[in-house]
């Protein structure tokens, strides 16, 4: 645990340690730079080319969360990243360390996450030499990380830590490696330093143009058929208060992405809940149909457009976004809009006019009453329902991490999102293992939430040594694995596309319950339909962490499907209740 600072003497203050950053080691400097960037939590791992910087933190007011794996604790950055809305920070030491990070870093990546990773690096003369512990981590994070920097200098830690957090705040979010030789953070400058940001090329965009969201306006104003299609961007950029307005003047239906879930409460008539390959029957149909698709912090990925050709062949496409590069990359749009999602949503509430969409609505409810979504409660524990349950005991008003495969699905589809930063999934790389360090990072950056990991047997397996930490650090994360013995989104698409050739998806587990008590945590195992209600309310209650694991249906797939290459309207719906 991170020592208490030293409360101040009033009477005689004690002579500071120097303000000068010259009278500093390097180390000294970074703990410095944290402070001042407002970090309050840093994820990592230890290990010779960090000892310095470890040293420092030994006397850091700053709350150092030591994690069982780096993987465990780039993740875990996320968590606090995504459900906070604040820079996440994760440390490792070269070579293995730093590796360990790059699927977190990818995680991240592809997600617009911010965060910032330090790593430490070897001696900056042996740089290249094939030392112990070297690896060109610049090298092999720059093509899943917004920017990374090396430093060999002490001189420019500082201000290269500053520009690392400026760069993963702002424009699109990202991730941000600072990698640092051992020496830059223990030696002292040789001269004062400046610790401001000197990025003169760095531009990121802030609001739209207004010609372009006039434009947007009419378009929406003229259109019969109008679906706001919303993505993770209206998260990030804190817009979801004025996308809730426009929806509402508008009268427009609004349908998420997997990251987009929580922009819209899930119970207003006009949330079509989430689109794509396992989105809402209603959701697609809708896309289908419309006249005007506008496209809001959303990237159009194949998970949401199915057959690209047909993507919403109707519409008048509109795109909203803060990254130009995102831009008709996919899908060709008739009227992009550049810049902060919050910004331009809050500029176009005033062009957009109120209309009666009641024929366009009540064709949408039609579907709607169609085609709910549901399952069949017969047999073991359907998954859904353990969804559902949560979501009822929870008052949908939980933090909730996920793994991915089918419960991540289930989780998007039956949870009932309701407010913003409330999902923590890895949507973009979709990324197993994610689930469980996540919800504990997301459990530190909220303590008094309620935070969920609906999690799969598979994805809980990956990860699951960080239930340690939670006990460590004493967080009440509730593990819940939706375990049906099986890898069960490969063995879904086994089942439908491969004449159910199960091949390397059966997936036996330890008893979880047995495992969380061996690391300390409280742990339960549900079989039966009757304690399932039981169950969970008691693992809610319960103070401390908990894993829960719930036997379900094993070979319950995930409906409606669009299988790769269809049209979202050509849905494999199974057994919808
Ligand atoms: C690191 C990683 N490896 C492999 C995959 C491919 N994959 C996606 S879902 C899945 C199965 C997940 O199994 P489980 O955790 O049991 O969840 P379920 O689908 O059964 O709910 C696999 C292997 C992946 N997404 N990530
Ligand atoms: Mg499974």
């Amino acid at each position: 645990m991170a020592k208490e600072q030293a409360p101040a003497n009033e009477s005689a203050p004690p002579s500071p340690p120097s303000e000068r950053y010259v009278d500093m080691t390097g180390a000294q400097i970074f703990n410095e730079m944290l402070l001042q960037e407002g970090v309050d939590v840093l994820f990592g791992f230890p290990g010779g080319a960090v000892i310095p910087i470890f040293d420092v933190l030994y006397d850091s007011p700053l709350r150092f969360v030591l994690t069982r794996h780096e993987q465990g604790a780039c993740h875990m950055a996320d968590g606090y990243a995504r459900s906070t809305g604040k820079v996440g920070t994760v440390i490792a030491t070269s070579g293995p360390g730093a590796t360990n990070l790059v699927t977190g870093l990818a995680t991240a990546n592809m997600d617009s996450v911010p965060l910032v990773a330090f790593t430490g690096q070897v001696r900056s003369n042996l740089i290249g030499n094939d030392a112990f512990q070297e690896a060109d981590v610049t090298g092999i994070t720059r093509p899943i990380t917004k920017h990374s920097f090396l430093v060999t200098a002490v001189e420019d830690l500082g201000r290269t830590v500053r520009e690392a957090f400026h760069i993963a705040r702002t424009g699109r979010p990202g991730p941000v490696v600072v990698d640092i030789a051992v020496d830059a953070t223990v030696n002292r400058p040789t001269s004062e330093p400046s610790t401001e940001p000197d990025l003169p090329g760095y531009k990121p965009r802030g609001g739209g143009h207004i010609r372009q969201i006039k434009a947007a306006a009419a378009a929406i104003n003229a259109a019969e058929r109008p679906v706001l299609y919303v993505g993770g961007g209206v998260l990030i950029s804190e817009a979801a208060d004025a996308l809730r307005a426009l929806a509402a003047k508008g009268r427009l239906p609004v349908t998420t992405t997997l990251l987009g879930l929580g922009a819209v409460d899930e119970t207003d008539p006009l949330s079509l809940k989430m689109l794509g390959m396992h989105g809402t029957a209603y959701a697609n149909y809708a896309v289908q149909a419309c006249d005007c698709l506008v496209a809001v912090g959303a990237r159009f990925d194949d998970r949401v457009t199915g057959k690209l050709e047909t993507f919403a062949p109707h519409a008048k496409t509109i795109h909203i976004d803060i990254d130009p590069a995102s831009i008709s990359k996919n899908v060709v749009v008739d009227i992009p809009v550049v810049g902060d999602a919050k910004v331009i949503l809050e500029m176009m509430l005033e062009h957009v006019e109120p209309r009666d969409r009641s024929a366009w609505l009540g064709q949408i409810a039609d579907w709607k009453r169609k085609y709910p979504l549901g399952y069949a409660k017969d047999g073991h524990i359907k998954p859904q329902e353990v969804v559902e349950l949560l979501g009822k005991l929870t008052d949908h008003d939980a933090i909730v991490a996920t793994g991915v495969g089918q419960h991540q699905m289930w989780a998007a589809q039956f949870y009932g999102w309701k407010k913003p930063r409330q999902i923590i999934t890895s949507g973009g790389l979709g990324t197993m293992g994610f689930g469980c360090p996540a919800a504990i990072g997301a459990q530190l950056g909220n303590p008094g939430a309620t935070v969920l990991d609906i999690d799969g047997d598979g994805n809980f397996a990956m990860t699951m040594v960080e239930v340690i930490t939670a006990v460590q650090q004493n967080l009440p994360v509730k593990f819940i694995v939706l375990d049906n013995d099986y890898l069960g989104m490969v063995r879904q698409w086994q089942d439908m596309f491969y004449q159910k050739r199960y091949s390397a998806v059966a997936h036996p587990c330890p008893n979880f319950a047995a495992v969380a008590e061996g690391f300390g945590a409280r742990g339960m195992r549900i079989e039966d339909r009757a304690e399932l209600a039981d169950g969970l309310h008691e693992a809610l209650r319960h103070e401390g962490p908990v894993v829960v694991d719930v036997r379900v249906e094993p070979e319950e797939n995930v409906y409606p499907m669009v299988a790769t290459g269809k049209s979202l309207d050509e849905m494999e719906l199974g057994k919808l209740a």
